[in-house]
């Protein structure tokens, strides 16, 4: 019989054998792997747990919230709060930051999470997810506040999302490559399926959302009408097209497989740095990426040397195979 490791014993091992993760960050990491089984059983039970549609708040992004949404968000609030290992926790769907109450221990963690990533699929029965990042407290910090969180994504400490698709599967890192574990429903745990995933350099796969193009900058227009060019244009070779809609399941195609994926800054709102969100959607995808071998920029820079102004910042992400993001950054930078 093969041997089934489980998210427990690997992080065990983890602690124990390669010393990578000290008990408190062990603890916090399996409270986030249950929180997510029970987002799991939500997303599963659909209309049949009357769980589908908007419900009658926006959030701090002026976004409608989905009641998926809140639901995520609250599972991931009340598992969190009262084991000792966290300080405050900090969300896109909250606008301030969520101090562990003083009725618990506060530990030296923060957590910062996208509760439901991918939400305009909600609805619809495509893949969706969770993402989070682990960072420290700074030392000889005397009270929490907004101001802890601001830490580049260099310093995180452990990052991860989990896809609810036709499986559910965590990934994560802390800073030891990256390993995915598939939730076995029957016996409800999370089970190591992939180890030291690596992403391969070169790819002939890229991710966008296309009906955004006549708002991109130019070297986002170079990079694209390059790769549609195919074979008789200046890359050489055709190139294939995917968009899911959900940054989780773009990521884990190209963990999986390679790609490119994009969501640059555009000219539709031109005082925003784009879309996505630094601290809890870029950080954590753009260093489990680094981990698998790929890079991650925002078209100057690394994505995790971005040192954040706000909680809920937003930066253009070019993210996936090597060769292809720093192509992509070039074009930019004119490097
Ligand atoms: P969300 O966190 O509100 O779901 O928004 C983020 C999502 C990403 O998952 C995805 O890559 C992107 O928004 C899709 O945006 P668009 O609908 O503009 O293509
Ligand atoms: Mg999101």
């Amino acid at each position: 019989m093969t041997k089934r490791i489980s998210l427990t014993r690997y992080l065990v091992e983890q602690q124990r054998v390669d010393g990578h993760i000290p008990a408190q960050l062990r603890l916090l990491l399996e409270v986030v792997a249950r929180a997510c089984k029970s987002i799991s059983q939500a997303v599963n039970k659909g209309d049949l747990g009357g769980v589908l549609g908007v419900a009658t708040t926006e959030n701090v992004q002026g976004e409608m919230q989905k009641q998926l949404d809140i639901i995520a968000n609250e599972v991931l609030i009340e598992a969190n709060e009262w084991g000792g290992h966290l300080a405050a926790m900090a969300s896109e769907e909250m606008e301030g930051i969520y101090v562990v109450p003083n009725r618990y221990p506060q530990g030296e963690y923060l957590l910062l999470f996208d509760p439901l990533d991918g939400s305009s699929n909600i609805d619809v029965n495509v893949s969706i997810g969770t993402i989070f990042s682990v960072l420290k407290m700074p030392e000889d910090d005397r009270g929490v506040d907004e101001g802890d969180f601001l830490q580049p994504g260099h310093r995180q400490v452990a990052a991860g999302y989990c896809v609810y698709g036709p499986q559910t599967t965590l990934v994560l890192t802390v800073g030891d490559g990256v390993a995915m574990f598939t939730l076995d429903r029957e016996q409800g745990s999370f089970v190591l399926t992939r180890e030291n995933v690596q992403i391969p350099p070169d790819t002939q796969e890229f991710a966008i959302n296309m009906s955004n193009m006549r708002h991109w900058d130019e070297p986002v227009k170079r990079y694209v009408d390059e790769c549609l060019a195919g074979k008789e244009g200046p890359r050489g070779k055709d190139f294939n097209m995917r968009w899911v809609a959900s940054m989780v399941a773009d990521v884990h195609r190209i963990l999986t497989r390679g790609g490119v994926f994009l969501y640059p800054w555009d000219k539709r709102e031109p005082d925003k740095p784009g879309k996505l969100r630094l601290m809890y959607e870029a950080n954590p995808m753009g260093w489990l990426i680094e981990q698998a071998g790929g890079a991650a920029t925002n078209g100057r820079e690394r994505i995790l040397d971005i040192q954040p102004a706000k909680l809920h910042e937003r930066v253009s992400v070019i993210l996936g195979s090597k060769n292809e993001v720093e192509r992509a950054t070039r074009y930019h930078t004119g490097l």
